[in-house]
């Protein structure tokens, strides 16, 4: 029997719409659904492979319990009852025995990607009122939502590219063509892109890589790896200087801004950059200006040491030259269910208490990833003793990995809910797999606030759950229920019912409520729209959406403004022959997972150290040759491949590699080559906010000699 039925894509933040087609319970075909009003039939090679992970073998259906360690350990299916009592007995222990901090907790990037983290994942985050609370949020996009908070009052309140209007696109540190955008939910980006030429619009790049994304740009600037925060800011003191603002009434701190960046000139930014200050000021004047101007910078600008420095400079060039919420320039979506307007998240709060080892401060209820590790091994009162990790492979995505997994090894007890087998499960004594995104129903509680189009889309599962299977969202009221239950703590029989009602409200009837209360839609329109709900273009909704509470924007946070001193001090002239080190991104490329998709995988190896061809020959190196790479944290070895594409004095590694574990078939690769660039990449290296400083680690590459190589 052939069937036909629509799907979603959850591995990006595009939320590709699908049509799936299915024969005898096979998936047989995944096309892009054309019929959906945001994504218009856009599909990648990753979409075609979603259905590679509801067949993989490799995947964990079943609980496992690991026997053993390292190389010895051997992991066994048991009942999802053991599984779970085993889980809440090692959490509540090591709470018990010591106190709340002592559970550490890491939610990873698949969490935005299911309904059912967002609606119940926090909630189990919740009653264990840990301060330990780590996520990928701080290698990724916490310099945003720290500037939104400052700005306009709200983390969520992330200004979105109006891409299909605008004349002018300014990209620093983003691939959209690899990556299909990030806050920016945007499928289809390169008919988007060809649109935006076709109507004459320009779009620059700035990135320290000739990326795909800057290839099918109108100009590509190389930039020293780590500069742009000087960059931006020799812009807005170009605006200032030759009177191109245009500033809008609801703003505050005009002059402090212009007093405090008087020093960022263009010239200066030359040295540190590389990018000649006659170029600086010559896109600044276009920029300013076009009719409908969209400045945005993605993971290069926000993972470096002055990411929310970036952030902030970002929003500013778009503030002061009238671009922002304008058409064409950057808006607020107005998604069907907002969660900042709704209160399902918080403003956001800095530094309310700091790490214990590190004294570093909390982001909206996070320590920075980076401080993990010292909380692990530390010895003291408020010493991690237990880890649960959540859709996480912290092990790989996280500065200094390596150590981390040592870190791990340690620990009384450690639980993952996670779907395989990988570098950071590994240590879990229980694994805990739920259902995948084709068996459950999803609506996307996160995308549609950073669409590039307000749209709404209800998806019910694809597949029904199997038999003796479970969704995530069960899998947390069940730990937390479990949990809690055996944690000596004085809890109400009062406050005990309510958790259980609110966590077993399943997130398809906690959706169907939020769109009953946002009042833009509703589950019945969606349900008779299964393609989405298109609710029009984005629009202006200043300074009414702002969540300051004077309805203002602060143009100078103290907070960044005093970080301009760091800046000042901390971007030394790059000295000749100095490498450093950045990431990168392939489309076919998920993070750490997807490896083993056998089409996602084949073809030319992506792994290596890309390196300019003139740093290869100054320091005696042939393409494909086995270099050691060496940081302050560690070294790794890796082929070299030569590429023109890399500005020279920088090399790149693709991150989410590195897959061989001694002695252990893992479920994430299937014979992937290639080493982790976060074995390299430095816990002590970061942003005010917290965030890693992924970007421009300085490095040594030399050829290894064919006796050392391995
Ligand atoms: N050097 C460097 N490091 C980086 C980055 C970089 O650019 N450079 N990028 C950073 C960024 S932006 C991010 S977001 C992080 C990602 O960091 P992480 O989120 O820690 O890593 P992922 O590789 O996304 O791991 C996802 C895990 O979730 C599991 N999984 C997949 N689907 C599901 C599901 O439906 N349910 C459950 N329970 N588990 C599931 C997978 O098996 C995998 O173990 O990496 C960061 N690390
Ligand atoms: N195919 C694929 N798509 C993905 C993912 C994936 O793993 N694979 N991951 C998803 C996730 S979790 C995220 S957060 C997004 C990220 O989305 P993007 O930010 O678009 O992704 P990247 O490809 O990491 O782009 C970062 C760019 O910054 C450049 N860069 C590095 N350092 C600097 C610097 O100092 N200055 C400047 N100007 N540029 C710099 C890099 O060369 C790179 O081109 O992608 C998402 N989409
Ligand atoms: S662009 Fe992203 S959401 Fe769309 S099919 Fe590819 S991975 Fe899936
Ligand atoms: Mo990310």
């Amino acid at each position: 029997m052939t069937q036909t039925k629509l799907g979603v894509c959850n591995l990006c933040e595009a939320i590709c719409g699908l049509t799936l087609t299915i024969e005898d319970g096979a998936v047989t075909q995944i096309r892009g659904n054309e019929a959906d009003p945001l994504s218009r039939g856009h599909i990648c090679p990753k979409g075609v492979a979603l259905a590679d992970i509801y067949t993989d073998p490799d995947r964990l259906r079943r609980p496992v319990r690991r026997t053993g360690t390292g190389a010895e350990a051997t992991w066994t299916e048991i009942s999802w009852d053991e599984a779970l009592d085993t889980v809440a007995d090692g959490l509540a222990k090591a709470i018990n025995e010591n106190d709340k901090n002592a559970l550490g907790i890491y939610l990873g990037n698949p969490n935005a990607h299911s309904l059912g983290s967002m609606t119940h994942g926090f909630q189990l985050i919740k009653t264990f009122k840990t301060r330990n609370k780590f996520s990928a949020s701080s290698v990724d996009q916490i310099p945003h939502m720290y500037v939104g908070m400052l700005q306009f009052g709200h983390q969520l309140l992330l200004p979105v590219p109006d891409i299909d209007r605008t004349s002018y696109f300014l990209v620093f540190g983003a691939n959209p063509m690899a990556s299909n955008g990030s806050l920016m939910t945007v499928p289809d980006f390169p008919n988007r892109v060809r649109e935006l030429k076709a109507r004459g619009g320009r779009m620059v790049v700035f990135d320290p890589r000739r990326t795909e994304t800057a290839k099918v740009a109108s100009e590509h600037h190389f930039i020293r790896p780590a500069s742009d925060a000087v960059v931006l800011m020799a812009m807005i003191n170009t605006l200032f200087a030759e009177g191109l603002t245009d500033v809008p009434t609801y703003v505050d701190h005009v002059e402090e801004l212009q007093r405090a960046i008087t020093d960022f000139t263009p010239e200066y930014a030359e040295t540190v950059s590389g990018v000649p200050a006659e170029e600086i000021r010559r896109i600044t004047r276009e920029f300013a200006a076009a009719p409908g101007a969209a400045a945005y910078g993605r993971i290069g600008l926000s993972t470096q040491g002055f990411g929310s420095i970036c952030q902030w400079a970002i929003n500013l060039l778009n503030i002061l030259t009238g671009n922002f919420d304008r058409i064409g320039g950057v808006m607020f979506p107005e998604p069907a269910i907002d969660a900042a307007k709704n209160g399902l998240l918080s403003a956001g709060h800095f530094g309310v208490w700091r790490s214990r080892v590190r004294d570093m401060p909390e982001f909206g209820g996070e320590l920075p990833v980076s401080c993990f590790r010292e909380e692990i091994e530390t010895p003291g009162a408020g010493q991690i003793k237990a880890v649960l990790t959540l859709a996480g492979n912290p092990v790989l995505s996280t500065p200094d990995g390596r150590r981390l997994s040592e870190a791990f090894a340690g620990l009384d007890f450690m639980a993952s809910v996670d779907i395989y087998l990988n570098e950071t499960t590994r240590h879990a004594d229980v694994i805990l797999p739920p259902t995948t995104a084709l068996e459950r129903d999803h609506y996307d509680l996160v995308f549609h606030t950073l669409a590039v189009r307000n749209t709404a889309r209800f998806t019910p599962a694809v597949f029904a759950k199997e038999k003796d299977a479970m969704h995530d969202w069960e899998i947390f009221r069940e730990i937390a229920l479990r949990t809690t239950a055996r944690i000596h703590r004085n809890t109400s029989l009062v406050q005990r019912l309510s958790e259980r009602v609110r966590l077993s409200l399943s997130p398809t009837t906690m959706i169907t409520l939020l769109l009953a209360l946002g009042r833009k839609t509703s589950m019945r329109e969606l349900r008779k729209n299964p393609a989405g709900v298109d609710l029009g273009p984005l629009r202006p909704t200043m300074p009414g959406r702002l969540h300051t509470k004077d309805k203002r924007i602060d143009l100078a946070p103290a907070p960044l403004v005093a970080d301009l001193d760091r800046l000042r001090a901390g971007l030394p002239v790059p000295a000749e022959g100095e490498l450093v080190l950045i990431g990168r991104r392939h489309k076919q490329d998920c993070n750490s997972w997807m490896h083993n998709s056998e089409r996602l995988t084949r073809g030319k190896p992506r792994h290596q150290l890309l390196m300019n061809p003139a740093d290869l020959s100054s320091r005696g190196i042939n393409d494909g040759d086995v270099v050691r790479v060496t940081s302050r944290v560690g070294s790794v070895d890796v082929e070299v491949a030569a590429a023109e594409d890399m500005m020279r004095g920088v090399v790149s590694l693709p991150h989410g590699y590195g897959h061989q574990v001694e002695g252990i078939r893992l479920g994430n690769a299937a014979g992937v080559a290639g080493v982790s660039i976060n074995d390299l990449t430095d816990p002590e290296r970061l942003d005010v906010s917290g965030n890693a400083a992924l970007s421009g680690v300085p490095v040594t590459v030399v050829a290894l000699v064919p006796a050392e190589v391995g």
